[in-house]
Formats: C-alpha cells, sequence, structure tokens
C-alpha cells in the first residue's frame, strides 16, 4: 500500500490568494555539477515519493530536461543526466534541447509535454513513462512555433485535450491560449481560442497556460503566466482562469488583478529578472495547492493557495 503523502503547505498569514513559501526558493543555482540553473518545473507523486521533471540549463546554456525526486516535496536530488526519450522503434529520439516541462498523470501513464527544439524551432514534445526510468517519445502534436503544451489531467468527452500556445518565431511578442483535441494523442484538431492577452497591463503582452487545469465543480481552474512589455524586458506574473467542464474554450472568469507578481529578490533578480512561471500543481484531498513555479530564470520556488481561495477570487464570492 502506498503511503499517502503530505504535500508541502504553510497556512496563509495575511489575505493573499497565492502566498509564497517562507523558505523560497527550494532548489537554487547549481543545484548540481551538469546544472546551472533549474526553474520551470514540474512536480508530481508516483510510488509514496514527490518526483519531478526538471528544466536544467547546463554550462552550454542549453536546456535539457532532468528527473528529480524528494521526499517531502521541497528538497530534491536532480540526475546530473538528462532525460533519454525513445522513439516507439527503440531508437532514441533525438533531443536539440528541452525546456519548461509539464507532467500529468492520466489514467496511471504520466505525460511529459515540454517545449522541443526542433531544428532551431520551438514546438510541443509529448512523451509518456510509466516509471520514470523509460520515457517514450509520442508526438509532436503542433507545428512550430509553439510553446506551454498543457494536457488536461482528464479526457474531455472521450477525448485528450491540451491547451498551447501556438506563436512567431520569437521576434514579436504573440501569445493567445488556444484548445486541441485528440482521441490518440498524435493527431491533434479541433482547435480553438481559449484566451488572449488581458487589457490589464500585466497580462497585455502574452498569456500562457501553466500547470495542467484543475478540476472543480464550477470548471476548471488554470493559472497561467500572464506577460507585460517594459523599458527593462518582460515582466512575467501568475493569474487565475476558470475554464467551462464540458467545454474549456469558453472562459467562466479569468482574474483581472495578477495573483502573484515578482517582488522577493530570487524573483526580481536572476538570469532574467521580474519571471514568476508556473508549471506545476499538487493538490490534496482538501484542496490545499503547492504551487511549483519558476523564478527569475534561475530558481524554482514554490507558493500555495487553496481552491476555495481561487474559486472565491475568480467567482467574485
Ligand atoms: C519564455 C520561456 C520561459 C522563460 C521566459 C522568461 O519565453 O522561454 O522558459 O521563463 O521566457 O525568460
Amino acid at each position: 500500500m502506498e503511503k499517502e503523502l503530505k504535500i508541502p503547505f504553510e497556512e496563509c498569514k495575511g489575505d493573499s490568494v497565492i502566498w509564497r513559501y517562507s523558505k523560497n526558493p527550494i532548489i537554487k543555482r547549481n543545484p548540481n555539477e551538469r546544472i546551472a540553473r533549474s526553474f520551470n518545473s514540474a512536480v508530481v507523486e508516483y510510488n509514496g515519493k514527490f518526483v519531478g521533471v526538471f528544466r536544467g540549463d547546463t554550462h552550454s546554456t542549453i536546456p535539457y530536461l532532468f528527473y528529480g525526486e524528494s521526499e517531502d516535496g521541497i528538497n530534491f536530488i536532480i540526475n546530473k543526466e538528462p532525460i533519454l526519450f525513445y522513439n516507439e522503434d527503440g531508437s532514441i529520439h533525438n533531443i536539440e534541447y528541452a525546456y519548461d516541462p509539464r507532467v500529468v498523470e492520466i489514467d496511471g501513464v504520466f505525460y511529459i509535454q515540454w517545449c522541443n527544439g526542433q531544428v532551431g524551432a520551438p514546438t510541443i514534445g509529448l512523451a509518456k513513462t510509466l516509471d520514470f526510468k523509460k520515457y517514450t517519445f509520442i508526438s509532436s502534436p503542433f507545428l512550430p512555433f509553439n510553446r506551454n503544451g498543457v494536457l488536461f489531467p482528464r479526457k474531455i468527452n472521450g477525448e485528450f485535450a491540451m491547451l498551447s500556445r501556438p506563436s512567431d518565431g520569437g521576434h514579436t511578442p504573440f501569445g493567445d491560449i488556444y484548445i486541441s483535441y485528440s482521441k490518440d494523442l498524435v493527431y491533434w484538431g479541433k482547435h480553438s481560442l481559449v484566451m488572449k492577452p488581458g487589457w490589464e497591463w500585466w497580462q497585455s503582452t502574452k498569456v500562457g497556460a501553466g500547470p495542467s487545469p484543475i478540476e472543480t465543480k464550477d470548471g476548471w481552474i488554470l493559472l497561467y503566466h500572464g506577460v507585460t512589455k517594459t523599458c527593462a524586458g518582460m515582466v512575467y506574473s501568475i493569474g487565475a482562469a476558470l475554464l467551462d467542464l464540458n467545454d474549456p474554450s469558453k472562459v467562466i472568469a479569468r482574474t483581472s488583478n495578477y495573483l502573484l507578481t515578482p517582488e522577493e529578490d530570487y524573483e526580481t533578480t536572476g538570469f532574467v529578472p521580474n519571471v514568476c512561471f508556473p508549471c506545476a500543481t499538487l493538490v490534496d484531498k482538501d484542496g490545499r495547492i503547492a504551487i511549483y513555479y519558476g523564478a527569475a530564470d534561475t530558481y524554482v520556488a514554490l507558493a500555495f493557495t487553496t481552491v476555495d481561495k481561487l474559486l472565491k477570487v475568480l467567482l467574485k464570492k
């Protein structure tokens, strides 16, 4: 019998909707000899442990994905060798670069989605694992350029559903969140718009899906990053939206205020200043949520919220 895991959680001392872990960041610079900076990473519960697929920017500055594990969801040991992905025919799938992973379990299979370099052009890579030892590459669901591929944690009306952000070559910021469906995880279609950048300055340049959406009776809660352009570069904040359970292209509500914006030193200072980039959540049976987010493209940090608080702010209860 698997032991029941206690997700990392600290109670809120004020009235924030999302609040930070008091001992942030949880992964500091140079977490091992191979990785200079780990950030924008995904953590799930597996086999009585917390396991993660971590973005690791190496000394060549090329990012790859690395496996890591932890007993408490806070202190992680990250492998020095990147994850190898195998094609169905047993050959190794060539990884040019890989970043911003998300991991979600659907019916006992763990799916990894990440931004995958293909001849220099990023698009979404999709792979699966049953045990975090052997990883099978499934498909490239979308044409380049695309980022922030995020699978829903269950099929919707009998089909897998994935959010993503088609974009241009990266020269001009552009970013709307779309949803696409697939019966087999290989062929994707029925694409439709979910949300565009918002009117408010913090989310007016682009938006991108964060962790896999959280199912509630009122809809899917989607944490997302909202980006603004300033004279000193872009600023990445965290907001939330509520999507219809049966048709998540329908946005029931979204926050007009950011819920977390770069304020602490580890968010405002680093390789890329002013970035809070959520990639994973753990949710317990009482609706407590641990959010793993990348800070300043340098650290992994942790923040907390609850399903009730998010629904309250979204539904203005
Ligand atoms: C985006 C992605 C993220 C990164 C962010 C800020 O375009 O590349 O990985 O955190 O920029 O640099």
